[in-house]
């Protein structure tokens, strides 16, 4: 059976990774371990991109050699942040490996032997930047009438040079008749239209090669010529899982289900990437899911641009789980998006340290309380009891149509936070502590199908924030005596969260450490 395969972009490692890189990786690792949840067989993809001129021209400055740069920072910078983010990926790739460049090479002389490459020249402005040729008409002016790359505001630079050219133009029908075939490729609807739109005007070649510098994989048959960056970067979706050297690999993992990229690297993944696999006959991927810009000041966060913060001071101060849930939760996945300190304290506060860690901390206290931390059977359940089963089973419902299937991870994660509220009124309404004052029997029967109600809640949520929110599930998986009774928490399977009554009556519940400590001294925005 074929892997469910998700891969984020391969980030240039011209510098440390910033909250922009971190926000499409920890959005793959939510889809990643969701799908894994759901009892599938997974592989998430994540990687480095190490070739171009960008990447020169930074170790130059810093007067190491390229490939010395790029071991300095994988192994420095970005490694150990996926490390400390909770990043479940199966495998890193790096497009300085022998795995990939051996691969890209065949790749690519496979598409000139079959007539697919040309020699040609071009004119053009160039960003390096984007390392990308820019059609003119979408540059922008500054004040002086510089020509500037929309996306970086910086000047463009002209280059001229003799390149080969891949017959990207034939696959403009073709490629239109497959976004028709296949409405979900492109997602969201905006960044669908917008391909489509560009692809309809007409597409030209693609230059493939650059002579300029050396810095890239040799072209097979003519070494003063690298490979173009983004040629060599979209095959890493292919060479690491095995493309022309482990066939069995490849047959269970390619292609992609799901290419997570941020809007800004779009068109290669929707347009450029699909023709070159139509082009070698390999099947194309399932989807292609842009995510919106982390902006600042009402410009996309870059390396060049960034708040002052890093993903680290945000961890440091909320906690790793807080950070995977705060970007997904906040920004509607394809939009845009701002990061403040005022948001993310005051959303902690009142949805995670509120909402969610004051429930699971109430009902531990009360089974000890009142139950010696026995967790108590449910013998006098009504309908208000059978109101929050209901509430449970559109929770899952809902949560699994919106992360799985849809990416509305903001849609999923509120599902569930909805629930959480529907448990918090339940208990309000409730009133176990008064309940708790009747010492009949059928008092003691209404107190103990109230905790248990609330716990057994409990137990449904930790399975369903366990992709979002791992360490945070695990501790409350282990307090409400889920462990070793039902099991270990990863082998929860999603489906099946929402069938009541699986927390056995008699487990023991213990407080166990506070989900959301309150937060230090609040920090603010400058
Ligand atoms: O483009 N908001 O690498 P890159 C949201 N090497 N996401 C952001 C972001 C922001 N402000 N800034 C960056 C490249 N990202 C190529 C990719 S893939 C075959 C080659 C995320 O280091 C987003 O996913 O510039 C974006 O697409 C990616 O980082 C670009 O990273």
């Amino acid at each position: 059976m074929k892997s469910f395969y998700v891969t984020t972009p391969i980030y240039y490692v011209n510098d440390a990774p910033h909250l922009g890189h971190a926000y499409t990786t920890v959005a793959g690792d939510v889809l990643t371990r969701w799908h894994r949840q759901r009892g599938e067989k997974v592989w998430y993809l994540t990687g480095t991109d190490e070739h171009g001129q960008k990447i020169m021209r930074t170790a130059d400055a810093n007067g190491v050699t390229p490939q010395e740069w790029c071991d300095k920072l994988v192994e420095e910078a970005w490694k150990p942040l996926w490390e400390h983010l909770e990043i479940a990926n199966d495998d890193f790739i790096r497009t300085t490996e022998k795995r990939h460049t051996d691969r890209v090479q065949e790749f690519v002389q496979d598409l000139y032997d079959k007539g697919e490459i040309y020699k040609g020249g071009y004119e053009g402005p160039y960003c390096v930047g984007c390392e990308e040729y820019k059609l003119p008409g979408d540059l922008i002016e500054d004040e002086q009438g510089a020509k500037l790359c929309p996306i970086h505001k910086k000047p463009v630079e002209i280059l001229k040079e003799e390149n080969y050219f891949f017959k990207l133009s034939a696959y403009g029908p073709k490629l239109l008749e497959f976004y028709e075939a296949n409405p979900d490729f492109i997602q969201p609807e905006s960044a669908r239209n917008e391909v489509v739109n560009f692809v309809k005007q007409g597409l030209q070649d693609l230059s493939i090669s650059r002579s300029t510098f050396d810095w890239g994989i040799p072209i097979p048959w003519d070494d003063k010529h690298v490979i173009y960056v983004w040629v060599d970067a979209l095959l890493n979706y292919a060479t690491a899982v095995g493309y022309g050297a482990d066939q069995a690999k490849f047959d269970a993992t390619f292609p992609a289900d799901v290419h997570l990229v941020g809007k800004d690297i779009l068109r290669f993944h929707a347009v450029i990437w699909p023709a070159m696999l139509m082009a070698q006959g390999l099947p194309v991927p399932g989807k292609v899911a842009a995510n919106g810009w982390l902006m600042v000041g009402g410009e996309k966060m870059s390396k060049s641009n960034l708040t002052g913060i890093k993903p680290q001071d945000l961890t440091s101060h909320f906690g790793v789980d807080a950070y995977r849930w705060y970007f997904l939760r906040a920004i509607a996945f394809g939009s845009d998006g701002s990061f403040s300190w005022e948001d993310f304290t005051a959303r902690y506060t009142s949805e995670l340290a509120n909402d969610y860690g004051n429930l699971a901390s109430r009902v531990a206290a009360m089974v000890g309380k009142y139950f010696d931390g026995a967790l108590p059977e449910a013998t006098a359940a009504g309908d208000a009891e059978q109101a929050v089963q209901r509430g449970l089973a559109e929770a899952v419902a809902e949560a699994d149509r919106k992360i799985g299937e849809e990416l509305d991870f903001q849609g999923g994660i509120l599902a569930v936070f909805d629930f959480v509220k529907q448990v918090n009124g339940y208990i309000t309404e409730q009133e176990p502590w008064k309940v708790a004052k009747d010492d009949s029997p059928e008092g003691r029967a209404r107190l103990a199908t109230i905790l248990y109600t609330a716990a057994e809640s409990l137990r449904a949520v930790a399975v369903l924030l366990n992709p979002v929110m791992p360490e945070t599930s695990q501790k409350l998986w282990e307090s409400l005596g889920a462990e070793p009774a039902l099991g270990a928490l990863a082998d929860q399977r999603l489906a099946d969260s929402g069938r009541w009554g699986q927390l056995p009556a008699g487990v023991t519940v213990t407080k166990g450490a506070v989900l959301f400590p309150r937060l230090e001294e609040p920090k603010k925005d400058a």
